[in-house]
Protein backbone atom coordinates (compact mmCIF):
# COMPACT_ATOMS: atom_id res chain seq x y z
CA UNK A 1 0.00 0.00 0.00
CA UNK A 2 1.00 3.53 -0.37
CA UNK A 3 2.75 3.03 -3.28
CA UNK A 4 3.46 6.59 -4.94
CA UNK A 5 3.30 7.38 -8.74
CA UNK A 6 5.38 9.96 -10.30
CA UNK A 7 3.75 12.73 -12.13
CA UNK A 8 5.24 14.76 -15.42
CA UNK A 9 5.25 18.17 -14.10
CA UNK A 10 4.33 21.16 -16.33
CA UNK A 11 3.32 23.86 -14.28
CA UNK A 12 4.42 23.78 -10.70
CA UNK A 13 3.79 26.67 -9.41
CA UNK A 14 -0.06 26.62 -11.07
CA UNK A 15 -1.12 23.83 -9.63
CA UNK A 16 -2.19 22.68 -5.31
CA UNK A 17 -2.56 19.41 -3.80
CA UNK A 18 -0.76 16.18 -5.05
CA UNK A 19 1.03 17.32 -8.25
CA UNK A 20 2.39 19.97 -6.31
CA UNK A 21 4.35 17.53 -4.62
CA UNK A 22 5.36 16.22 -7.68
CA UNK A 23 3.33 13.10 -6.97
CA UNK A 24 -0.11 11.67 -7.51
CA UNK A 25 -0.82 9.18 -4.84
CA UNK A 26 -3.39 6.22 -4.98
CA UNK A 27 -4.15 5.57 -1.26
CA UNK A 28 -7.83 4.82 -0.65
CA UNK A 29 -8.49 1.80 -2.84
CA UNK A 30 -6.29 -1.88 -3.00
CA UNK A 31 -3.17 -0.66 -5.23
CA UNK A 32 -2.76 -4.18 -6.14
CA UNK A 33 -5.35 -3.45 -9.02
CA UNK A 34 -5.60 0.10 -8.96
CA UNK A 35 -4.87 2.04 -12.07
CA UNK A 36 -1.80 4.07 -12.73
CA UNK A 37 -1.86 7.38 -13.12
CA UNK A 38 -0.67 8.28 -16.66
CA UNK A 39 -1.80 5.12 -18.07
CA UNK A 40 -4.87 3.68 -16.53
CA UNK A 41 -3.59 0.40 -16.66
CA UNK A 42 -3.88 -1.97 -13.50
CA UNK A 43 -0.60 -2.35 -11.88
CA UNK A 44 -1.18 -5.98 -11.13
CA UNK A 45 -4.26 -8.14 -13.11
CA UNK A 46 -6.42 -9.65 -10.37
CA UNK A 47 -7.84 -12.20 -12.25
CA UNK A 48 -11.70 -12.70 -9.98
CA UNK A 49 -11.73 -8.98 -9.09
CA UNK A 50 -14.67 -7.20 -10.49
CA UNK A 51 -14.04 -4.75 -13.24
CA UNK A 52 -14.12 -0.88 -11.69
CA UNK A 53 -16.79 1.45 -13.47
CA UNK A 54 -14.53 3.60 -15.86
CA UNK A 55 -15.62 7.01 -16.07
CA UNK A 56 -13.69 9.81 -18.41
CA UNK A 57 -13.51 13.35 -18.08
CA UNK A 58 -12.78 16.03 -20.39
CA UNK A 59 -12.71 19.37 -21.15
CA UNK A 60 -10.96 23.03 -21.54
CA UNK A 61 -8.07 23.68 -19.23
CA UNK A 62 -9.91 25.22 -16.27
CA UNK A 63 -13.59 23.74 -16.53
CA UNK A 64 -13.17 22.04 -13.57
CA UNK A 65 -12.35 18.82 -14.20
CA UNK A 66 -9.92 17.64 -11.42
CA UNK A 67 -11.83 19.37 -8.83
CA UNK A 68 -14.60 17.45 -9.63
CA UNK A 69 -12.76 14.58 -9.72
CA UNK A 70 -11.21 14.69 -6.41
CA UNK A 71 -14.62 15.80 -4.81
CA UNK A 72 -16.87 12.71 -5.74
CA UNK A 73 -13.70 10.37 -5.41
CA UNK A 74 -11.95 11.95 -2.63
CA UNK A 75 -8.46 11.96 -4.39
CA UNK A 76 -6.17 14.70 -4.27
CA UNK A 77 -5.14 14.98 -7.61
CA UNK A 78 -3.22 18.62 -8.31
CA UNK A 79 -5.78 21.65 -9.39
CA UNK A 80 -5.07 24.69 -11.19
CA UNK A 81 -4.50 28.04 -9.26
CA UNK A 82 -3.79 30.20 -12.30
CA UNK A 83 -4.32 30.95 -15.53
CA UNK A 84 -2.36 27.89 -17.00
CA UNK A 85 -3.40 24.45 -17.42
CA UNK A 86 -2.70 22.39 -14.44
CA UNK A 87 -2.98 18.68 -15.10
CA UNK A 88 -0.52 17.29 -17.59
CA UNK A 89 -1.26 12.99 -17.41
CA UNK A 90 -4.19 11.29 -17.63
CA UNK A 91 -4.54 10.39 -14.53
CA UNK A 92 -6.91 8.08 -12.23
CA UNK A 93 -8.84 8.82 -9.31
CA UNK A 94 -9.37 6.29 -6.32
CA UNK A 95 -12.21 3.93 -6.66
CA UNK A 96 -15.32 4.92 -4.54
CA UNK A 97 -18.69 3.79 -4.64
CA UNK A 98 -21.73 4.81 -6.25
CA UNK A 99 -24.59 2.21 -4.82
CA UNK A 100 -23.15 -1.27 -5.65
CA UNK A 101 -20.88 0.15 -7.83
CA UNK A 102 -17.09 0.96 -7.84
CA UNK A 103 -15.94 3.63 -9.96
CA UNK A 104 -12.76 5.15 -11.19
CA UNK A 105 -12.99 8.41 -13.35
CA UNK A 106 -10.39 9.66 -15.47
CA UNK A 107 -8.87 12.55 -15.24
CA UNK A 108 -7.46 14.15 -18.53
CA UNK A 109 -5.53 17.38 -18.93
CA UNK A 110 -7.65 20.20 -20.29
CA UNK A 111 -7.46 20.88 -23.97
CA UNK A 112 -5.41 24.47 -24.14
CA UNK A 113 -6.48 28.28 -25.29
CA UNK A 114 -4.34 27.82 -27.98
CA UNK A 115 -4.03 25.44 -31.28
CA UNK A 116 -0.56 24.88 -30.37
CA UNK A 117 -1.47 23.76 -26.49
CA UNK A 118 -4.21 21.13 -28.19
CA UNK A 119 -1.53 20.12 -30.10
CA UNK A 120 -0.09 18.40 -26.90
CA UNK A 121 -2.91 17.72 -25.33
CA UNK A 122 -4.75 15.77 -28.06
CA UNK A 123 -1.27 12.88 -28.42
CA UNK A 124 -1.72 12.40 -24.46
CA UNK A 125 -4.69 12.04 -24.77
CA UNK A 126 -5.39 9.14 -27.69
CA UNK A 127 -2.18 7.72 -26.48
CA UNK A 128 -3.47 6.85 -22.91
CA UNK A 129 -6.86 5.89 -23.99
CA UNK A 130 -5.45 3.66 -26.50
CA UNK A 131 -3.24 1.70 -24.36
CA UNK A 132 -5.36 1.47 -21.58
CA UNK A 133 -8.04 0.18 -23.98
CA UNK A 134 -5.09 -2.68 -25.59
CA UNK A 135 -5.09 -3.32 -21.26
CA UNK A 136 -9.19 -4.54 -21.91
CA UNK A 137 -9.99 -0.72 -20.09
CA UNK A 138 -12.99 0.32 -21.49
CA UNK A 139 -15.23 3.07 -20.40
CA UNK A 140 -18.49 3.38 -19.46
CA UNK A 141 -19.34 7.35 -19.63
CA UNK A 142 -17.58 10.29 -20.81
CA UNK A 143 -17.91 13.35 -19.05
CA UNK A 144 -17.37 16.69 -20.79
CA UNK A 145 -16.72 19.68 -18.86
CA UNK A 146 -17.81 22.98 -19.49
CA UNK A 147 -17.86 26.72 -17.71
CA UNK A 148 -21.18 28.52 -17.00
CA UNK A 149 -19.35 31.58 -15.90
CA UNK A 150 -17.39 32.00 -19.38
CA UNK A 151 -18.95 34.88 -20.82
CA UNK A 152 -19.43 33.74 -24.25
CA UNK A 153 -18.31 30.35 -26.03
CA UNK A 154 -14.93 31.43 -27.11
CA UNK A 155 -13.20 29.94 -30.70
CA UNK A 156 -11.35 27.69 -28.14
CA UNK A 157 -14.00 26.53 -26.38
CA UNK A 158 -15.70 25.71 -29.27
CA UNK A 159 -11.94 24.02 -31.13
CA UNK A 160 -11.95 22.30 -27.78
CA UNK A 161 -15.60 20.46 -27.95
CA UNK A 162 -14.69 19.42 -31.73
CA UNK A 163 -11.60 17.72 -30.58
CA UNK A 164 -14.17 15.73 -27.90
CA UNK A 165 -16.76 14.98 -30.78
CA UNK A 166 -13.97 13.45 -32.76
CA UNK A 167 -11.92 11.58 -30.05
CA UNK A 168 -15.33 10.08 -28.56
CA UNK A 169 -17.58 9.79 -31.70
CA UNK A 170 -21.35 9.73 -32.32
CA UNK A 171 -21.64 6.03 -31.13
CA UNK A 172 -20.77 6.76 -27.56
CA UNK A 173 -23.49 10.16 -27.48
CA UNK A 174 -25.72 8.45 -25.51
CA UNK A 175 -22.91 8.02 -22.44
CA UNK A 176 -21.63 11.14 -22.81
CA UNK A 177 -22.91 13.69 -20.26
CA UNK A 178 -22.38 17.54 -20.82
CA UNK A 179 -21.69 19.09 -17.20
CA UNK A 180 -21.74 22.73 -16.38
CA UNK A 181 -19.43 23.82 -13.49
CA UNK A 182 -19.14 26.99 -11.94
CA UNK A 183 -22.11 28.08 -11.17
CA UNK A 184 -21.44 29.92 -7.98
CA UNK A 185 -19.93 31.80 -10.23
CA UNK A 186 -23.32 33.51 -12.23
CA UNK A 187 -26.41 34.44 -10.77
CA UNK A 188 -28.92 31.73 -11.71
CA UNK A 189 -30.72 33.96 -14.14
CA UNK A 190 -27.31 34.28 -16.32
CA UNK A 191 -26.01 30.73 -15.55
CA UNK A 192 -29.49 29.48 -16.88
CA UNK A 193 -29.85 31.43 -20.37
CA UNK A 194 -26.02 30.66 -20.80
CA UNK A 195 -27.14 27.38 -20.08
CA UNK A 196 -29.98 27.22 -22.94
CA UNK A 197 -27.83 28.77 -24.83
CA UNK A 198 -25.48 26.39 -24.85
CA UNK A 199 -27.82 23.77 -25.53
CA UNK A 200 -29.32 25.22 -28.43
CA UNK A 201 -26.75 26.44 -30.68
CA UNK A 202 -25.54 24.30 -33.46
CA UNK A 203 -21.96 25.26 -33.03
CA UNK A 204 -21.92 23.65 -29.41
CA UNK A 205 -24.04 21.26 -27.52
CA UNK A 206 -26.90 20.90 -29.81
CA UNK A 207 -25.48 18.27 -32.16
CA UNK A 208 -24.33 16.10 -29.44
CA UNK A 209 -27.77 16.36 -27.12
CA UNK A 210 -29.80 15.36 -30.44
CA UNK A 211 -27.87 12.20 -30.55
CA UNK A 212 -28.45 11.05 -27.01
CA UNK A 213 -25.39 12.89 -24.80
CA UNK A 214 -27.42 14.44 -21.54
CA UNK A 215 -26.80 17.79 -20.54
CA UNK A 216 -26.43 18.47 -16.20
CA UNK A 217 -25.83 20.96 -13.68
CA UNK A 218 -22.64 20.56 -11.35
CA UNK A 219 -23.19 22.41 -7.93
CA UNK A 220 -19.32 21.95 -6.65
CA UNK A 221 -20.95 19.08 -3.99
CA UNK A 222 -20.48 15.71 -3.48
CA UNK A 223 -23.99 15.33 -3.62
CA UNK A 224 -24.27 16.78 -7.07
CA UNK A 225 -21.24 15.02 -8.22
CA UNK A 226 -22.71 11.81 -7.12
CA UNK A 227 -25.66 12.23 -9.16
CA UNK A 228 -24.05 13.25 -11.89
CA UNK A 229 -22.14 9.53 -11.94
CA UNK A 230 -25.50 8.11 -11.34
CA UNK A 231 -26.75 8.74 -14.47
CA UNK A 232 -23.83 6.71 -16.15
CA UNK A 233 -22.98 3.80 -14.11
CA UNK A 234 -25.66 1.31 -15.68
CA UNK A 235 -25.07 2.25 -18.79
CA UNK A 236 -23.49 -0.52 -21.54
CA UNK A 237 -19.90 0.19 -22.17
CA UNK A 238 -18.41 1.81 -25.15
CA UNK A 239 -15.18 1.77 -27.08
CA UNK A 240 -14.29 5.56 -27.92
CA UNK A 241 -13.51 6.00 -31.73
CA UNK A 242 -10.00 6.54 -30.82
CA UNK A 243 -9.89 3.98 -29.64
CA UNK A 244 -11.58 2.07 -31.98
CA UNK A 245 -9.79 3.11 -34.67
CA UNK A 246 -6.03 3.01 -33.47
CA UNK A 247 -6.94 -0.37 -31.27
CA UNK A 248 -8.22 -1.91 -34.80
CA UNK A 249 -4.88 -0.67 -36.33
CA UNK A 250 -5.63 2.25 -37.68
CA UNK A 251 -2.57 4.84 -38.89
CA UNK A 252 -2.60 8.01 -36.30
CA UNK A 253 -2.69 9.68 -39.63
CA UNK A 254 -5.99 8.29 -40.69
CA UNK A 255 -8.32 9.17 -37.48
CA UNK A 256 -10.18 11.74 -36.78
CA UNK A 257 -8.84 13.24 -34.24
CA UNK A 258 -5.73 13.78 -35.69
CA UNK A 259 -7.29 15.06 -38.72
CA UNK A 260 -8.91 17.33 -36.97
CA UNK A 261 -5.49 18.83 -35.02
CA UNK A 262 -3.83 18.96 -38.21
CA UNK A 263 -6.66 20.92 -40.03
CA UNK A 264 -6.40 23.29 -37.15
CA UNK A 265 -2.25 23.73 -37.24
CA UNK A 266 -2.53 23.81 -40.66
CA UNK A 267 -5.17 27.03 -40.65
CA UNK A 268 -2.39 28.61 -37.85
CA UNK A 269 0.74 28.33 -40.65
CA UNK A 270 -1.60 30.39 -42.97
CA UNK A 271 -2.77 32.89 -40.54
CA UNK A 272 1.39 32.74 -39.54
CA UNK A 273 2.09 33.14 -43.14
CA UNK A 274 -0.06 35.83 -43.89
CA UNK A 275 1.04 37.78 -40.74
CA UNK A 276 4.54 37.77 -42.24
CA UNK A 277 3.59 38.76 -45.47
CA UNK A 278 1.85 41.81 -44.38
CA UNK A 279 5.02 42.57 -42.06
CA UNK A 280 7.15 42.05 -45.35
CA UNK A 281 5.23 44.15 -47.35
CA UNK A 282 5.11 46.93 -44.66
CA UNK A 283 9.06 46.52 -44.61
CA UNK A 284 9.03 47.01 -48.33
CA UNK A 285 7.25 49.93 -47.95
CA UNK A 286 9.36 51.63 -45.43
CA UNK A 287 12.83 50.49 -46.96
CA UNK A 288 11.06 53.04 -50.14
CA UNK A 289 10.22 55.92 -48.23
CA UNK A 290 13.68 55.60 -46.33
CA UNK A 291 11.62 55.76 -42.86
CA UNK A 292 14.89 54.04 -41.08
CA UNK A 293 12.86 53.85 -37.67
CA UNK A 294 9.89 52.02 -38.84
CA UNK A 295 12.15 49.86 -40.94
CA UNK A 296 14.24 48.89 -37.56
CA UNK A 297 10.89 48.18 -35.90
CA UNK A 298 9.50 45.86 -38.39
CA UNK A 299 12.68 43.91 -39.23
CA UNK A 300 12.24 42.91 -35.17
CA UNK A 301 8.35 42.24 -35.96
CA UNK A 302 9.39 40.27 -39.21
CA UNK A 303 12.14 37.99 -37.59
CA UNK A 304 9.50 37.10 -34.83
CA UNK A 305 6.74 36.38 -36.93
CA UNK A 306 9.32 33.81 -39.03
CA UNK A 307 10.16 32.31 -35.78
CA UNK A 308 6.00 32.03 -35.03
CA UNK A 309 5.65 30.42 -38.33
CA UNK A 310 8.67 28.01 -38.32
CA UNK A 311 7.20 26.51 -34.88
CA UNK A 312 4.05 26.55 -36.10
CA UNK A 313 5.05 24.32 -39.23
CA UNK A 314 7.80 22.34 -37.08
CA UNK A 315 4.69 21.68 -34.60
CA UNK A 316 2.87 20.26 -37.88
CA UNK A 317 5.46 18.15 -39.43
CA UNK A 318 6.13 16.59 -36.23
CA UNK A 319 2.43 15.97 -35.06
CA UNK A 320 2.21 12.00 -36.17
CA UNK A 321 5.80 11.76 -34.72
CA UNK A 322 4.78 13.61 -31.79
CA UNK A 323 2.49 11.03 -31.04
CA UNK A 324 4.22 8.35 -31.52
CA UNK A 325 6.86 9.36 -28.71
CA UNK A 326 4.01 9.75 -26.50
CA UNK A 327 2.65 6.07 -26.83
CA UNK A 328 6.55 4.83 -26.82
CA UNK A 329 6.65 6.84 -23.32
CA UNK A 330 3.48 5.49 -22.13
CA UNK A 331 4.32 1.98 -22.75
CA UNK A 332 7.99 2.56 -20.65
CA UNK A 333 6.51 3.59 -18.25
CA UNK A 334 4.42 0.97 -17.95
CA UNK A 335 7.09 -1.58 -18.65
CA UNK A 336 9.02 0.03 -15.64
CA UNK A 337 6.01 -0.46 -13.40
CA UNK A 338 6.35 -4.55 -14.52
CA UNK A 339 9.38 -4.53 -13.52
CA UNK A 340 8.70 -2.88 -9.93
CA UNK A 341 10.71 0.61 -10.58
CA UNK A 342 8.66 1.94 -7.70
CA UNK A 343 9.10 5.80 -8.41
CA UNK A 344 7.39 5.14 -12.09
N1 LIG B 1 -15.75 29.10 -7.96
C1 LIG B 1 -15.51 27.85 -8.37
N2 LIG B 1 -14.26 27.50 -8.68
C2 LIG B 1 -14.05 26.24 -9.10
C3 LIG B 1 -15.10 25.29 -9.27
N3 LIG B 1 -14.57 24.14 -9.74
C4 LIG B 1 -13.24 24.37 -9.87
N4 LIG B 1 -12.91 25.62 -9.48
C5 LIG B 1 -11.57 26.26 -9.51
O1 LIG B 1 -11.17 26.40 -10.85
C6 LIG B 1 -9.76 26.24 -10.99
C7 LIG B 1 -9.44 25.18 -12.04
O2 LIG B 1 -9.91 23.93 -11.55
P1 LIG B 1 -9.27 22.55 -11.98
O3 LIG B 1 -10.09 21.49 -11.31
O4 LIG B 1 -7.80 22.51 -11.79
O5 LIG B 1 -9.58 22.59 -13.56
P2 LIG B 1 -9.15 21.51 -14.65
O6 LIG B 1 -10.28 21.43 -15.60
O7 LIG B 1 -8.73 20.24 -14.02
O8 LIG B 1 -7.92 22.24 -15.36
P3 LIG B 1 -6.69 21.52 -16.17
O9 LIG B 1 -6.09 20.51 -15.31
O10 LIG B 1 -5.79 22.66 -16.48
O11 LIG B 1 -7.30 20.95 -17.42
C8 LIG B 1 -9.27 25.88 -9.60
O12 LIG B 1 -8.77 27.07 -9.01
C9 LIG B 1 -10.49 25.40 -8.87
O13 LIG B 1 -10.42 25.62 -7.48
C10 LIG B 1 -16.43 25.71 -8.93
O14 LIG B 1 -17.41 24.98 -9.03
N5 LIG B 1 -16.56 27.00 -8.49
MG1 LIG C 1 -6.97 19.20 -14.04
Amino acid sequence: MGQHLSATIRSLSTCTGARKRGRVRLTDHDEESAPAAGTLMPSVPQANAPKPIYIAVLGLTGSGKTTFVNLVSESSLGVGRGLESCTSEVQASNRFNVGEREVVLIDTPGFGDTTLADSDIWKIIAASFVTSYRAGIHFTGVIYMQRISDVKVSGSSQQSFRMFQELCGEETYPNVLLVTSMWDTVTPEVGTSRDQELATKDIFFKPVLEKGAKMMRHDNTRESALGIIRNLVDKPRVTLRIQRELGGGVDIMQTSVYRQIRELMLELVAQRQKKLDTLMEELAEAERDGDEETQEELQEEVQSAKAELQDAQDKTSKLANEYQVELQRIEEMLRRRRSGDADV
